[in-house]
Formats: structure tokens, sequence, C-alpha cells
């Protein structure tokens, strides 16, 4: 009568040996991000998703500023990017307070952090954040949470404390020394 061999172990040591090597190249690729971390640079994990965008301004005329370009803000391009119109002089900018970019989140998220990418110095800007539908005006946007004054040519990190929210206004009440504001990139990051 023939009889079950008990099976040689050599399978269940196979699978123990799939499963270490992929337990081992999991930690690999963990190393390995670790150690691409620069601390200087801008970190890629914590970008918060932005769904839409909109330019903002409510004292203007036209209530847009180059609605068309709002995109290059953030296709992710450092050679694109969104203007405002031009400013014959950059800090009364018509009369204006401000004009702004809109960032509109996939949802309710903690925001940390907004990074500001421009290729000219001299802007001034402040960062709201609601949720909801974008308000009108500025002041249904409350209080500003973080503002830069004269801000320097390339990345602007405005750091924000207990932001929670779904929609940002990026609001810039002076423009660069060129009588525009240019960005090429904006990034929200969670905290
Ligand atoms: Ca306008
Ligand atoms: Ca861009």
């Amino acid at each position: 009568m023939a009889t079950l061999e008990s099976r040689p172990p050599r399978r269940s040591r196979a699978w123990m040996v799939v499963v270490v090597v992929l337990l081992l190249a999991v930690m690999a690729g963990a190393f390995a991000l670790q150690g691409d971390e620069d601390p200087t640079s801008a970190p890629t994990t914590n970008r918060l998703p932005v769904t839409s965008a909109a330019s903002f301004d409510p004292q203007g005329d036209n209530g847009t500023e180059h609605e068309e370009q709002v995109l290059n803000a953030l296709d992710q391009n450092p050679d694109t990017a969104w203007r405002s119109e031009k400013y014959g002089d950059p800090e009364a900018m018509a009369g204006k307070d401000g004009v702004g970019l809109i960032l509109s989140l996939d949802g309710v998220h903690d925001i940390g952090q907004i990074d500001v990418r421009t290729p000219d110095a001299g802007w001034s800007g402040q960062v709201y954040v609601t949720d909801g539908d974008a308000p009108d005006d500025l002041a249904g946007w409350g209080e500003p949470l973080a503002s830069v004054q004269g801000a320097d040519a390339g990345l602007t990190r405005l750091d924000l404390t207990d932001a929670r929210g779904s929609q940002v206004l990026v609001w810039f009440t002076r423009t660069a020394d060129s009588g525009e504001v240019a960005v090429s990139e904006i990034t929200v990051r969670a905290p």
C-alpha cells in the first residue's frame, strides 16, 4: 500500500527564502529612500494633492489674473510660470490690496507648509486657508496664517501652524520689482 511520503521540507524553505528576499528588498528600498533625504532640499513625500486652481483678483475689473496660466504653477515644471497682470507700481498694485492664486485640495487636510518658487525677488505675500467653497472676497478667508515680505528669488517656504482646510489662497500684496508676480511652482505640504 502506497503511503504518502511526507513532503520534503524544501518547498516550505523555498517559500521562506522568497519571503526573506522580498523583505530584504523592501528594507533596502526604505534605506535607499532615507539615504536620499537631504534636510536642505524640499521633501517630496508630504505633497498634498491639488485638484484645481484659480487666479483671484476680487478688486480687479476682470476678477482674474492670467487664468489661462494658472496650471503653470502646478505642473512641476520649473520652466513654466503663472504671471499676474503687470502693475506700474509694485507696491500700490493699482490700488488693490493684492491678487492671488487659489489652490483646492482633494479634501480637508492638515497643512504645514506652502512652497512658492519664483524667478523674481521683491514680492510680498500671505497664505490663507479655509474649507468649503473658496470665498469670493478676501474678508471671507479670515486671517492670514503666514506671510513673507520682500521675498528672495527662488524657493520661499511659508510655515503654517495649526492650519487645516481644503482651500489655500496665496495672496500677493506686492509684486516683484518687475511689476508682476511670477510663480513657477506652488507646493502645498502636510506638516
Ligand atoms: Ca485682473
Ligand atoms: Ca511650472
